[in-house]
């Protein structure tokens, strides 16, 4: 039985946040746009499928895949990238690679009790996101 991340998760820390999306290639006005967001996760989880939905003010985004099952992800309204993208699981955690024109790129989640943690990584620069469970 895997672990279960469904639920309302909003954003309590965001460290890195600035290198990462520079990282990234995003501009400076974007950037400034970007760094003010509060976002909130809702995560729906049956099993291996996910559907990981990142809400703001200002854009959504949206991720549907499987465990274990290579998808071709567009990251249409971030970056907007293609990347052949992965996600398993180690032990708990979900580790995702997303493959692409840019090396060293994806990202974990992990929960400790009503808290969900997300690692970003762009190259060599890491995101740490953690969210308070809300719902
Ligand atoms: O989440 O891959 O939970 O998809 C990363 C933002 C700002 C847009 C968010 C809106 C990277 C402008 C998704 C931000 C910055 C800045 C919220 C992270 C890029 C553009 C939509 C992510 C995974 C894991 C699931």
């Amino acid at each position: 039985m895997p672990a279960n991340y469904s639920g309302t998760w909003d954003i309590v820390e965001n460290e890195n946040f600035e290198a990462y999306m520079v990282a990234l290639g995003i501009d400076f006005a974007t950037r400034k746009i970007a760094g003010m967001l509060k976002p909130q996760k809702v995560i729906e989880q049956d099993g291996d499928s996910f559907d990981i939905k990142t809400l703001t003010s200002f854009r959504n985004y949206s991720c549907t895949f499987k465990v274990g099952e290579e998808f071709e992800e567009v990251t249409k309204g971030l970056d907007n990238r293609k990347c052949k993208t992965l996600v398993n699981w180690d032990g708990d955690k979900l580790v995702c690679v997303q493959k692409g024109e840019i090396k060293d790129r994806g990202w974990t989640h992990w929960i400790e009790g009503d808290v969900l943690y997300l690692e970003l990584r762009c190259g060599d620069k890491t995101c740490k996101q953690t969210y308070k469970k809300t719902a």
